[in-house]
């Protein structure tokens, strides 16, 4: 019988995925765990454990006495607010990842997944259809952090046969949790400020692309790639996933249809210069080939979604 360990449950993105996770392998395989004690309300359904993840010592013994096979490390430190803390954003996103990797190297979890991100690719990097191979030269220390990850993902692969998964997100958008300190944030928060009649005041220009994917997809892609036959997986850095690609103007225009009173205005701060230096768009052909992913949303099916959900 599987169990999975989740890392980092209590976030956006742990939420989402812990559910899913619970209906596929059923509630009993689910341990999920948070640095937050508060984060604990939202598992009623599951084993809840609290853990610091820099503790690796209880790590190790979580994945003992649960006798788990698979960990969901999600813990992390985004873009935004890894660039007020740097050094420790640094140390957080590595070390956790390193004691992960380690502890399947050493036969103790038999499979990884580890979400990457768009924050590896920079300024240098083709910022239309960005492809899977190409100029990395990320900016923030998140970015740094992720693509150092991916090359030790990569090396624990080749060199000791770990069997690691991950995906490049995009800026995920979800309604049922708060966003966690990332740049692609405002795309979540404009939804709330729509249906309760406020004006969002955006910190990115209006017409600043970038990928994004809704939470939904970004499930589906998660449960997709760590299923698929290990033969299928031709990637073992990080998987480039794509399925949005808009800008604050456009998200606005499609709200509008459902709330054409609502009001945006435009107030850039230190944000906007990490998503300047992010792709638009991402070419994703890697993934739809190897294992057949496909976005179900496009923006006005999103917004549709998440309007009728929250309102
Ligand atoms: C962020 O904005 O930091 C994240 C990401 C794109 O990884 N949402």
């Amino acid at each position: 019988m599987e169990k999975i360990l989740i890392t980092g449950a209590g976030g956006q993105l742990g939420s989402e995925l812990t559910i899913a996770l619970a209906e596929e392998y059923g509630a009993d395989a689910i341990i999920a765990t948070d640095i937050n004690e508060k984060a604990k309300e939202k598992f009623d359904y599951c084993t809840f454990e609290l853990l610091d993840v820099l503790d690796s010592e209880r790590m190790t013994k979580l994945v003992k006495d649960y006798q788990v096979t698979q960990i969901y490390h999600l813990a992390a430190i985004l873009s935004a607010v890894g660039e007020k803390k740097p050094l420790f954003t640094w140390k957080l996103n590595m070390d956790s990842l390193l004691h992960v990797l380690e502890l399947a190297k050493d036969g103790l979890i038999q499979k990884v997944y580890w979400p990457s991100s768009i924050a590896i690719f920079g300024t240098h990097t083709p910022i239309e259809n960005t492809p899977q191979h190409t100029v990395m030269d990320p900016t923030t220390v998140y970015g740094i952090s992720k693509l150092a990850g991916e090359r030790w993902c990569e090396y624990y692969h080749q060199k000791y046969g770990v069997d690691v998964r991950s995906l490049r997100y995009p800026g995920l958008i979800g309604y049922k949790s708060a966003a966690g300190g990332g740049t692609t944030d405002y795309a979540v928060n404009i939804y709330r400020s729509a249906i309760s009649g406020e004006t969002f005041e955006c910190f990115l220009e209006e017409d600043t692309y970038l990928p994004m994917m809704y939470m939904p997809d970004a499930i589906k892609a998660t449960l997709q790639l760590m299923k698929a036959p290990k033969e299928d997986i031709s990637i073992r850095s990080s998987y480039n996933i794509s399925a949005i690609s808009f800008s604050p103007a456009d998200i606005y225009q499609s709200i509008k249809k459902h709330y054409p009173d609502f009001r945006i205005s435009y107030k850039p701060d230190f944000r906007q210069k990490i998503a300047t230096s992010w792709p638009d768009s991402i070419d994703d052909t890697q993934a739809r080939l190897d294992w057949d992913w496909q976005n179900d949303f496009d923006l006005d099916k999103m917004t549709a979604d998440i309007l009728k959900h929250i309102a």
